[in-house]
């Protein structure tokens, strides 16, 4: 197995307030710079954006403030030497894409979800990475009858289209969920996405992010996904985190519910050699809700070390004595492999 090293990245968003469906903020925002300082200490290297992440209120600011704040990012950014992974669009937070975004049935709503993305390509450019990734989070139904799912999936190419002819560099990342905040999502796991990339003008540059947590939700085992994006040499960015059964999206530290089920996520990136290409790590993990400020960076610090010690435990897994268990049939003391070797001596 490859024994590369990894590179790690989490977004402003990781350190969050607390807030729920059903509860307000718990901590005082901190400061962006607040945040970066933190990546730093934690010895991460790269942040993830949104839009508005990197310019506060994006849609409100004329494209000239909006180079000008992106300007000033980029000189943080750099002058901390922290890399920036990606920009994603954050089109469901805007009153114009209640009904969805690029599949609006409102040809408005949907032009501005374009221009929105096109101008996330403007600000990924300034920040120095050419990939955007597309969390297709309204573009889905809450009753079936009110959309023509057919007809959505020709404005999701219709949108990436555009995307792709604005800048012939960039690469898109669809990171899918099957629900939430929809009934249903269009794009619910990674085989829809790379289908969909097919449809596109140019497929090459349309790849995936799997984020565990969305890929359970799925009903769906993330190392599978990991397995079969790479057999596509499309898996560019991974958000890895965890999440108890079927309830909301919960965004645990990464192996807080199921560590066999981590386990089998970091054998799938080594066999893949996931991190080669100059891919992140990047954990899209929320702190529990009663999290003190004082301890506010715990999730991000006990992701990486649990994510590294299963990379140990990955390559130092008997692979000869599983591969005659598995010659045998024996699935039982295979079985027992794995959590013996998950317990530790
Ligand atoms: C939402 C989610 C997003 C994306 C980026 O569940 O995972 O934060 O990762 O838009
Ligand atoms: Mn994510």
């Amino acid at each position: 197995m490859a024994k590369h090293t990894y590179k790690f990245c989490f977004g402003p968003w990781n350190i969050s307030e607390g807030q729920d469906p059903y509860g307000p903020p718990v901590r005082t925002p901190q400061t962006f710079d607040w945040k970066l300082a933190a990546l730093k200490k934690l010895g991460y290297d790269a942040m993830m954006f949104h839009d508005d992440d990197a310019v506060p209120d994006v849609s409100s600011k004329s494209d000239a403030q909006v180079r000008k704040e992106t300007r000033e990012l980029r000189k943080k950014l750099h002058d901390a030497g922290v890399a920036a992974e990606l920009v994603a669009p954050r089109l469901w937070f805007d009153p114009r894409t209640i009904d969805g975004a690029y599949t609006s049935n409102d040809p408005q709503c949907r032009r501005y979800a374009i221009e929105r993305s096109l101008r996330t390509i403007d600000i990924a450019n300034q920040l120095g990475t050419k990939l955007i990734v597309l969390w297709l989070a309204r573009e889905g139904s809450y009753i079936r009858e009110s959309k023509n799912a057919r007809q959505c999936v020709d404005y999701l190419v219709e949108a990436i289209n555009r995307m792709l002819a604005y800048d012939k560099k960039i690469r898109i990342s669809i990171e899918p969920k099957p629900n939430e905040p929809m009934d249903h999502a269009y794009i619910p796991t990674i085989g829809h996405a790379l289908a969909l990339a097919q449809l596109t003008s140019d497929p090459e540059r349309v790849g995936c992010l799997i984020e565990t947590a969305h890929a359970i939700l799925a009903g769906l085992d993330p190392a599978d996904e990991i397995d079969f994006a790479m057999s596509f040499g499309k898996l560019w960015s991974i958000h890895l985190n965890d999440q108890n059964g079927l309830k909301f999206d919960q965004d645990k530290p990464f192996g807080s519910a199921n560590l066999r089920v981590a386990f089998n996520q970091v054998r799938a990136l080594e066999r893949n050699g996931y991190g080669t290409r100059g891919e992140y790590v990047a954990f899209d993990v929320h702190p529990f809700r009663p999290t003190k400020p004082e301890h506010w960076l715990a999730h991000l610090e006990n992701s990486r070390r649990t994510f590294l010690k299963l990379v140990q435990k990955a390559r130092t897994f008997d692979e000869k004595q599983a591969r005659a268990l598995i010659r045998d049939r024996n699935y039982a003391d295979l079985d027992q492999l794995v959590i013996e070797h998950l317990l530790g001596k």
